[in-house]
Protein backbone atom coordinates (compact mmCIF):
# COMPACT_ATOMS: atom_id res chain seq x y z
CA UNK A 1 0.00 0.00 0.00
CA UNK A 2 2.04 3.13 -0.69
CA UNK A 3 2.01 5.92 1.38
CA UNK A 4 0.85 9.45 1.52
CA UNK A 5 3.81 10.81 0.02
CA UNK A 6 4.25 8.48 -2.55
CA UNK A 7 3.04 9.64 -5.95
CA UNK A 8 1.08 7.02 -8.00
CA UNK A 9 0.70 6.89 -11.80
CA UNK A 10 -2.69 7.67 -12.85
CA UNK A 11 -3.34 7.00 -16.44
CA UNK A 12 -5.89 10.29 -17.77
CA UNK A 13 -8.90 9.75 -19.47
CA UNK A 14 -9.81 10.80 -22.75
CA UNK A 15 -14.36 10.87 -23.21
CA UNK A 16 -15.83 9.99 -26.19
CA UNK A 17 -19.40 11.63 -26.80
CA UNK A 18 -21.88 10.83 -29.78
CA UNK A 19 -24.88 12.83 -29.43
CA UNK A 20 -28.33 11.99 -31.25
CA UNK A 21 -29.13 8.86 -33.75
CA UNK A 22 -25.39 7.76 -33.91
CA UNK A 23 -26.52 4.90 -32.21
CA UNK A 24 -28.39 3.79 -34.88
CA UNK A 25 -24.42 3.03 -37.07
CA UNK A 26 -24.51 0.93 -39.17
CA UNK A 27 -27.60 -0.07 -39.70
CA UNK A 28 -28.48 2.26 -42.22
CA UNK A 29 -27.16 4.96 -44.61
CA UNK A 30 -24.21 3.54 -45.20
CA UNK A 31 -22.95 5.33 -47.93
CA UNK A 32 -22.90 8.34 -45.74
CA UNK A 33 -21.60 6.92 -42.45
CA UNK A 34 -20.05 2.88 -43.35
CA UNK A 35 -20.62 0.17 -42.33
CA UNK A 36 -19.53 0.26 -38.53
CA UNK A 37 -21.94 0.00 -35.82
CA UNK A 38 -21.32 2.67 -32.66
CA UNK A 39 -19.62 -0.43 -30.36
CA UNK A 40 -17.26 -0.89 -33.18
CA UNK A 41 -16.44 2.77 -32.92
CA UNK A 42 -16.33 1.81 -29.14
CA UNK A 43 -14.03 -0.65 -29.86
CA UNK A 44 -11.82 1.56 -32.49
CA UNK A 45 -11.96 3.92 -29.54
CA UNK A 46 -10.83 2.28 -26.67
CA UNK A 47 -7.37 0.41 -28.92
CA UNK A 48 -6.59 4.05 -30.21
CA UNK A 49 -6.24 5.02 -26.05
CA UNK A 50 -4.41 1.55 -25.40
CA UNK A 51 -2.17 2.39 -28.08
CA UNK A 52 -1.46 6.00 -26.43
CA UNK A 53 -1.69 5.14 -22.87
CA UNK A 54 -4.77 6.72 -22.12
CA UNK A 55 -8.15 5.14 -20.65
CA UNK A 56 -11.06 5.98 -22.83
CA UNK A 57 -14.58 6.11 -21.81
CA UNK A 58 -17.18 6.15 -24.74
CA UNK A 59 -20.92 7.52 -24.19
CA UNK A 60 -24.13 8.35 -26.72
CA UNK A 61 -27.42 10.08 -25.80
CA UNK A 62 -29.85 11.10 -27.81
CA UNK A 63 -30.53 14.03 -25.24
CA UNK A 64 -29.16 17.45 -25.47
CA UNK A 65 -29.33 17.95 -21.87
CA UNK A 66 -26.98 15.24 -20.96
CA UNK A 67 -24.57 16.58 -23.71
CA UNK A 68 -24.19 19.61 -21.46
CA UNK A 69 -24.18 17.64 -17.86
CA UNK A 70 -21.55 15.53 -19.22
CA UNK A 71 -19.70 18.56 -21.11
CA UNK A 72 -19.84 20.12 -17.21
CA UNK A 73 -18.59 17.24 -16.07
CA UNK A 74 -15.57 16.63 -18.36
CA UNK A 75 -14.64 20.53 -17.37
CA UNK A 76 -14.65 19.58 -13.80
CA UNK A 77 -12.22 16.51 -14.45
CA UNK A 78 -9.62 18.39 -16.77
CA UNK A 79 -9.46 20.77 -13.99
CA UNK A 80 -8.36 18.33 -11.57
CA UNK A 81 -5.92 16.65 -13.89
CA UNK A 82 -7.36 13.38 -15.04
CA UNK A 83 -8.85 14.23 -18.25
CA UNK A 84 -7.41 15.44 -21.45
CA UNK A 85 -10.42 16.87 -23.30
CA UNK A 86 -13.43 15.28 -24.98
CA UNK A 87 -13.99 14.02 -28.39
CA UNK A 88 -17.41 15.32 -29.30
CA UNK A 89 -19.69 14.26 -32.07
CA UNK A 90 -22.53 16.25 -31.72
CA UNK A 91 -24.87 14.78 -34.51
CA UNK A 92 -27.83 17.02 -35.61
CA UNK A 93 -27.22 19.37 -32.57
CA UNK A 94 -24.06 20.56 -34.21
CA UNK A 95 -26.30 22.61 -36.79
CA UNK A 96 -28.25 23.76 -33.79
CA UNK A 97 -27.52 23.93 -30.38
CA UNK A 98 -26.08 27.02 -28.74
CA UNK A 99 -26.29 25.42 -25.45
CA UNK A 100 -23.48 23.23 -26.07
CA UNK A 101 -21.59 25.98 -27.32
CA UNK A 102 -22.12 27.57 -24.04
CA UNK A 103 -21.16 24.66 -21.95
CA UNK A 104 -18.14 24.18 -24.14
CA UNK A 105 -17.10 27.78 -23.44
CA UNK A 106 -18.39 27.32 -19.67
CA UNK A 107 -16.53 24.21 -18.94
CA UNK A 108 -13.41 25.48 -20.23
CA UNK A 109 -12.92 21.66 -21.79
CA UNK A 110 -10.78 21.06 -24.57
CA UNK A 111 -13.32 19.41 -27.43
CA UNK A 112 -12.62 18.05 -30.69
CA UNK A 113 -15.68 18.55 -33.17
CA UNK A 114 -15.89 15.42 -35.31
CA UNK A 115 -18.30 14.42 -38.10
CA UNK A 116 -17.86 10.95 -39.71
CA UNK A 117 -19.37 12.34 -43.02
CA UNK A 118 -18.44 15.48 -44.79
CA UNK A 119 -20.31 17.70 -43.39
CA UNK A 120 -19.64 20.19 -45.85
CA UNK A 121 -20.31 18.60 -49.08
CA UNK A 122 -23.77 17.83 -47.95
CA UNK A 123 -27.28 19.86 -47.07
CA UNK A 124 -26.62 23.77 -46.73
CA UNK A 125 -28.33 23.44 -43.37
CA UNK A 126 -25.03 20.84 -41.93
CA UNK A 127 -22.67 23.58 -43.34
CA UNK A 128 -22.82 25.45 -39.72
CA UNK A 129 -21.57 24.48 -36.81
CA UNK A 130 -22.70 25.82 -33.08
CA UNK A 131 -19.42 23.83 -31.59
CA UNK A 132 -16.78 24.53 -34.17
CA UNK A 133 -16.08 28.34 -32.67
CA UNK A 134 -15.76 26.53 -29.28
CA UNK A 135 -14.02 23.44 -30.36
CA UNK A 136 -9.76 23.50 -30.09
CA UNK A 137 -10.27 21.31 -33.73
CA UNK A 138 -12.70 19.59 -35.83
CA UNK A 139 -12.13 16.92 -38.06
CA UNK A 140 -14.64 16.23 -40.63
CA UNK A 141 -15.30 13.39 -43.57
CA UNK A 142 -12.45 11.01 -42.72
CA UNK A 143 -14.98 8.20 -41.71
CA UNK A 144 -15.05 7.02 -38.16
CA UNK A 145 -11.26 6.32 -38.53
CA UNK A 146 -11.39 10.13 -37.31
CA UNK A 147 -12.23 9.32 -34.29
CA UNK A 148 -8.87 7.59 -33.59
CA UNK A 149 -7.29 10.75 -35.20
CA UNK A 150 -9.07 13.18 -32.88
CA UNK A 151 -8.37 10.87 -29.58
CA UNK A 152 -4.54 11.12 -30.82
CA UNK A 153 -4.49 15.01 -31.47
CA UNK A 154 -6.30 15.03 -27.53
CA UNK A 155 -2.75 13.37 -26.42
CA UNK A 156 -0.96 15.81 -28.16
CA UNK A 157 -2.67 19.08 -27.49
O1 LIG B 1 -21.25 13.06 -40.01
C1 LIG B 1 -21.53 13.03 -38.80
O2 LIG B 1 -20.88 12.41 -37.96
C2 LIG B 1 -22.78 13.78 -38.32
O3 LIG B 1 -22.47 14.39 -37.07
C3 LIG B 1 -23.86 12.73 -38.15
C4 LIG B 1 -25.23 13.31 -37.80
C5 LIG B 1 -25.60 14.45 -38.73
O4 LIG B 1 -26.80 15.05 -38.31
C6 LIG B 1 -24.51 15.50 -38.83
O5 LIG B 1 -24.90 16.49 -39.76
C7 LIG B 1 -23.22 14.87 -39.27
C8 LIG B 1 -26.31 12.26 -37.89
C9 LIG B 1 -26.05 10.99 -37.16
C10 LIG B 1 -27.15 10.03 -37.50
O6 LIG B 1 -26.57 8.81 -37.88
C11 LIG B 1 -27.35 7.87 -38.46
C12 LIG B 1 -26.73 6.69 -38.75
C13 LIG B 1 -27.44 5.68 -39.37
C14 LIG B 1 -28.78 5.87 -39.68
C15 LIG B 1 -29.40 7.07 -39.39
C16 LIG B 1 -28.67 8.07 -38.77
Amino acid sequence: MPGPSSQTFQMKTILVLNGPNLNLLGTREPAQYGHDTLPDVERLCAEAGAKLGVAIECRQTNHEGALVDWLHEAGREVAAGRMLGVVLNAGAYTHTSVALHDAIKGASVPVIELHISNVHAREAFRHHSFISPAARGIIVGLGVKGYALAIEALTQL
